[in-house]
């Protein structure tokens, strides 16, 4: 029998999902992609989730996408593939998503990364859109999320050489949120979904949402959307609750509504 595509392992409200395709550096096949969506929606709907965290296991982030399912491909083929739905559909996540990097993240692997909410990297870690060295360019998000994240110049010097940061380099560029031993990245990654997973979800998911809205729109869009989110808080129990404790001088008991 293959081997699933994707692991997932649910443990006090924090999933890890794994990436699970090795032999081929966890080259992201239309196959693996489908799955990865699918798994990461499902957790996504299960209330007992609270934060994700994404990793390609101990020695390998993710390569890119799968160069042999795609050099031989028409323009016809690729729009018929659509592997963009699938990307949007890991983009339009609600929960947080925590990518735990070790290893290389190459293409379609460092625009994984860049899609999840933070990025916990162990030291001999790699980022890279070596696309430019095939022939192509970035197609999942490349060229404009690390443009935003590293700023226009780091960024079209990786985009035109194709040459990789290195995590200290990349923590450095304020890309990567904590950079730890090789053999911390997981403990470091589920650390951190831990805090998250202890505040009050809705907030949690509310200010994520404000955020990641704000980098794709204009700052007044952005304002907007934060103005509204954060009234909508005020509808909830645990804003009560955080507020009381405050007040009364105790720990809060949210309870994530
Ligand atoms: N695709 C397919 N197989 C890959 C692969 C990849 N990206 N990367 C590695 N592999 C396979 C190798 O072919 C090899 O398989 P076998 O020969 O054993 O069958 C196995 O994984 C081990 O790889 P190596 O032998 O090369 O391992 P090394 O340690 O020597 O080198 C490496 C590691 C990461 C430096 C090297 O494997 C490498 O350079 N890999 C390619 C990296 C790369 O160029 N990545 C960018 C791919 S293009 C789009 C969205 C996204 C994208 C495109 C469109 N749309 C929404 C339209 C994304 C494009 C990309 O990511």
């Amino acid at each position: 029998m293959s081997q699933p595509l994707i692991l997932v392992e649910i443990d006090s409200s924090v999933a890890l999902v794994t990436l699970n395709r090795p032999d081929a550096l966890n080259a992201l096949s239309p196959e693996m992609l489908g799955s990865l969506a699918e798994t990461l929606e499902n957790l996504d709907r299960d209330e007992s989730v609270r934060v994700m965290v994404l990793s390609g296991g101990q020695s390998v982030f993710a390569a890119g996408a799968d160069i042999k399912a795609m050099a031989s491909a028409s323009p016809v083929d690729i729009y018929l593939r659509n592997t963009r739905q699938l990307w949007q559909r890991l983009w339009a996540l609600d929960k947080p998503l925590i990518a735990a990097v070790n290893g290389v993240a190459f293409g379609g692997g460092c625009e994984l990364a860049l899609g999840c909410d933070l990025i916990v990297a162990g030291e001999g870690a790699r980022f890279g859109q070596p696309e430019i060295k095939l022939g192509i360019m970035p197609g999942a998000g490349g060229s404009q999320r690390l443009a935003k994240a590293l700023g226009p110049y780091r960024a079209m010097e990786m985009v035109l050489t194709g040459d990789p940061l290195s995590a200290p380099e990349a923590h450095a560029a304020g890309l990567v949120n904590r950079l730890v031993a090789d053999d911390q990245v997981l403990a470091a990654a589920r650390e951190l979904a831990a805090k998250i997973a202890e505040r009050p979800a809705v907030a949690v998911r509310l200010a994520r949402q404000a955020l990641r809205y704000g980098v794709e729109h204009s700052l007044r869009e952005g304002l907007e959307m934060e103005r509204r989110n954060y009234r909508l808080l005020y509808d909830t129990a645990d804003q009560k609750e955080g507020m009381a404790a405050f007040i009364e001088k105790r720990k809060a008991k949210f309870k994530g509504g």
